[in-house]
């Protein structure tokens, strides 16, 4: 389902027809704006939009298939482009938002070799867009070679994606700053896949060491229609519907009003887990394949992977009992990748530094330097057992829940609540596991989803990183106002919420398209 990013006609489009109402005004906003910043009109604008998980959830970095679909909410960028002086070595960003006062306006020099200096310890608004920018230059000299010119560019920016809301306004940012300087540049093909994967990389440049899930729902996705999202053996996505249900099911998502700011949690949370998981990966390794099997390199963030290993393993018996391992389906993988987890990382207390060393045959710095160098973790004890069980399950709830929907529902009222129920449960399921074995849920979350689930809804959980953030339920559209109110008066009441963040407590979204550019004039 590759091909280029879509040339929009009109905002029908990319938009759900209940929001253009709203994003008309919002996209005239944008180029008036731009137009009295910079004294002329831009010439295009590039969007990518902010995502919600239905399923799949931190096993994206272990490379297994996620189920995300894109929201209305998004990144949309006004852009104009002139070619930089000759003679010159740098070219010239002036880059500013609609919402001026919260997200100053910045303008800085580049290299025109690309060598663009982001720090990420500083918390930059601009950071996001230069490092799409950086992902975008690298791109354009791997394709024009060294000698490759940049143009200046002047942008405006404006995004509804809540900010650390478990929506991914980063992805959101990222993706539509490397689109707007692919196709200022010239590229007026961008190619989808190509577009994510750098996507992905330069946001790894600034903080989170995270899988591709947000990227790639933020680019692939198209309006109507969830994605799975496949990461291995290459990045692949395909569209899928909810299947018409009668009364017709939607997604509620509901803010916790928890900030989780990853650049400051990540070494015990977020960054840590992705510690916790590669280790189980060359632990689970080093214990059950034959002595001298090395993981692959792989897309994980520290070049491995549980999914790699799942292969190792797998291949190794076939080896042994071909015809055994052969029959076995993806499904059946897991179960047996999950029975042998369980007795072969025992220690529900985690396991130390000492301790994995010596199964991998390592000294602890070495160790150390391998795994902890590049994503530095504060940590005594990895939960090697209770991280690895959640991804092998978690795995194995997309394929059930994609299957689910893949396969035709047969109409009648009692299939179509069976259905939603069974949609649900796995929803639940992913919910238990990730505040027990996963541990990032948070009890605020918990509460919602026990709240929600009190007035009707089918599943509920959090979607997203956790430890706050966000919640996604699963609701038939009759159900909505029972739970809306349920949540208000149960939790959003007894919050001090500004206006702002009233009007984005709760909101149904329909499966919005991914990343688009509109032609102006
Ligand atoms: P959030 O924090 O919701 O944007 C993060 C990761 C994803 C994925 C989820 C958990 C980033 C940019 N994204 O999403 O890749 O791992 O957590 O499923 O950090
Ligand atoms: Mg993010």
């Amino acid at each position: 389902m590759s091909g280029p990013v879509p040339v929009a006609k009109s905002l029908a489009d990319i938009y759900p027809n209940a929001a253009l109402l709203t994003e008309g005004p919002r996209w005239n906003a944008l180029l008036t704006t731009f137009a009295q910043v910079y004294g002329h009109n831009a010439s295009f604008i590039a969007r990518s939009p902010g995502r919600v998980n239905i399923i799949g959830e931190h096993i994206d970095y272990s490379l297994y298939s996620v189920l995300p679909m894109a929201i209305t909410a998004d990144a949309i960028m006004a852009v104009a482009a002139t070619p930089t002086a000759e003679g010159a070595s740098t070219f010239k960003v002036k880059i500013s938002n609609v919402e001026s006062s919260k997200f100053p306006a910045s303008e800085f020099d580049v290299p025109l070799d690309g060598s663009l200096e982001i720090d990420a310890t500083k918390f930059e608004w601009t950071n996001y867009f230069k490092s799409g920018l950086r992902g975008a230059l690298e791109l354009l000299r791997k394709k024009h070679g060294n000698g490759f010119r940049a143009c200046n560019m002047e942008i405006m920016v404006n995004g509804t994606v809540p900010v650390g809301g478990g929506l991914s306004s980063s992805a959101a940012v990222v993706s539509t700053s490397a689109l707007a300087v692919m196709y200022a540049n010239g590229e007026h093909v961008v190619d989808k896949k190509e577009l994510t994967e750098l996507a992905i990389v330069s946001e790894r440049a600034v903080g989170v060491n995270s899988g591709g899930m947000d990227q790639a729902a933020s680019v692939f996705s198209e309006q109507g229609s969830a994605l799975f999202v496949s990461f291995s053996p290459q990045l692949e996505a395909r569209t899928v519907k909810l299947p018409p249900t009668n009364p017709e099911l939607c997604f509620l998502i509901a803010q916790s009003f928890i900030t989780a700011n990853k650049h400051v949690t990540g070494p015990i949370h977020y960054n840590l887990r992705v510690v916790e998981v590669s280790f189980a990966a060359v632990y689970l390794n080093a214990v059950l394949n034959p002595p001298g099997t090395e993981l692959p390199e792989d897309a994980g963030p520290l070049g491995i992977s549980l999914q790699g290993f799942h292969d190792t393993y797998f291949y190794h018996a076939n080896a042994s009992d071909y015809y055994a391992a052969k029959s076995l389906t993806k499904e059946e993988e897991l179960e047996k990748l999950i029975a042998v987890t369980k007795e072969t990382l025992t220690q529900e207390e985690g396991y130390t530094r000492e301790e994995i060393a010596k199964v991998l045959n390592l000294s602890v710095p070495e160790l150390e330097s391998r795994f902890m160098s590049k994503i530095p973790v504060r940590a005594d004890r990895f939960k090697l057992r209770q991280r690895a069980l959640h991804v092998f399950t978690e795995a194995l709830r997309v394929l059930k829940f994609y299957t689910l929907l893949e396969r035709p529902l047969h109409t009648g009222a009692s299939d179509t609540t069976l259905f939603n129920q069974e949609l649900g449960r796995i929803m639940n399921d992913t919910q238990e596991s990730c505040r027990v074995l996963y541990e990032n849920s948070c009890p605020e979350n918990d509460d919602i989803c026990r709240i929600a689930l009190g007035a009707g809804s089918y599943g509920s959980r959090q979607t997203g990183a956790g430890w706050g953030g966000c919640t996604v339920h699963l609701v038939s559209v009759n159900k909505v106002d029972d739970i809306k109110s349920a949540l208000e008066r149960e939790y959003f009441s007894k919050m001090r919420l500004t206006d702002e963040q009233k009007e984005q407590a709760m909101v149904v979204s329909k499966p919005a398209g991914g990343s688009a550019l509109y032609m102006v004039n």
